[in-house]
C-alpha cells in the first residue's frame, strides 16, 4: 500500500483536519512529571560567562527542533535559527554588538533601563559571544517573501517567536545546556554579518555552551506562584 503524500497545506488551501488522538496520561503520571519539570526548570538560570568547551551540536539541533514546533499565527512559522560555530563570525558578532552596546551603556538607555539593569550587572563587554562554543541568531520572518519577491502578510510574529525561543530555552536547559537571551540594541547588524534576507529581522542572539568553572549568576529570587498565579 502506498504511503499517502503529505504536503504542508499552504496559503488559501482548504481546512482538511485529521484525527489527533494522544494516548491520555495517567494523573499520577502527570502530576509526578509536572512536580519534576517544575523543580528542574526552577534552576534554570541565564548565564553569561561560558566555558569555551564544545558542545554536543546535535543537542542544539534537537532543541531548534523542538522550539520549530511552536505554534504560530496562521502556522506560518515564521522563524529563521542560524547556528553560527564558526569562530570568526563569532568574532565579529561579538565586535559589532559591542559597538552599540558602548553607545547604550553610555547613555542611550537613560537613566531609568540603566538602574534596572545595575542588579543584572551587565555592561557593554560581551565575552559569552566568543566564549560560547555556539551562537542561536533568531530571526523573525516579518512576512512571506516569494522567489518573485511577492509578499504576504505574517500575523502575530512577535508572539510566534516568542513563544518558539521560550521553548528553545526549555529544551536547552532541560538537555543539559546553558543559554542567554541577548538583545543588542539595534540589531540590524545581525542581517548584514549572516546575509539574511530583508524580509527577516534579528529577534535575538542566543548563546549556548556551559557555565565556566568560575561563572556566576545575580542572586535573584523568582515571584513565587501565588504572585503570578491568579485563579478565578
Ligand atoms: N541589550 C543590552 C541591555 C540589556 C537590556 C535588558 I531589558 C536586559 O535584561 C539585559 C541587558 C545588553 O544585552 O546588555
Amino acid at each position: 500500500m502506498s504511503i499517502p503524500i503529505r504536503w504542508t497545506p499552504t496559503h488559501g488551501d482548504p481546512y482538511r483536519p485529521v484525527p489527533y488522538r494522544p494516548e491520555r496520561m495517567a494523573v499520577e503520571e502527570s502530576l509526578a512529571r509536572a512536580a519534576e519539570l517544575r523543580e528542574r526548570m526552577s534552576r534554570r538560570r541565564t548565564v553569561r560567562q561560558f566555558a569555551p568547551d564544545p558542545v554536543p551540536e546535535q543537542v542544539v539541533r534537537d532543541a531548534i527542533a523542538c522550539a520549530a514546533t511552536a505554534p504560530s499565527g496562521a502556522h506560518q512559522q515564521p522563524w529563521t535559527f542560524v547556528l553560527v560555530k564558526d569562530a570568526e563570525v563569532r568574532r565579529r558578532i561579538r565586535a559589532a554588538a559591542e559597538e552599540e552596546e558602548r553607545v547604550s551603556y553610555g547613555g542611550r538607555l537613560g537613566e531609568e533601563w540603566l538602574a534596572a539593569l545595575r542588579p543584572l550587572g551587565t555592561d557593554e563587554v560581551k565575552p559569552h559571544l566568543t566564549d560560547a562554543p555556539a551562537l542561536i541568531v533568531v530571526f523573525q520572518q516579518r512576512y512571506w517573501l516569494g522567489k518573485g519577491g511577492d509578499r504576504r502578510k505574517h500575523y502575530y510574529v512577535d508572539e510566534s517567536v516568542g513563544i518558539a525561543v521560550g521553548m528553545l530555552l526549555s529544551a536547552l536547559h532541560l538537555s543539559g545546556l546553558a543559554a542567554l537571551v541577548h538583545t543588542p540594541s539595534p540589531m540590524r547588524f545581525l542581517s548584514e554579518v549572516l546575509g539574511r534576507p530583508v524580509n527577516e529581522k534579528a529577534f535575538a542572539v542566543i548563546p549556548v555552551g556551559y557555565p565556566a568553572a568560575d561563572c556566576r549568576v545575580p542572586d535573584l529570587v523568582r515571584k513565587s506562584l501565588d504572585q503570578v498565579l491568579v485563579e478565578v
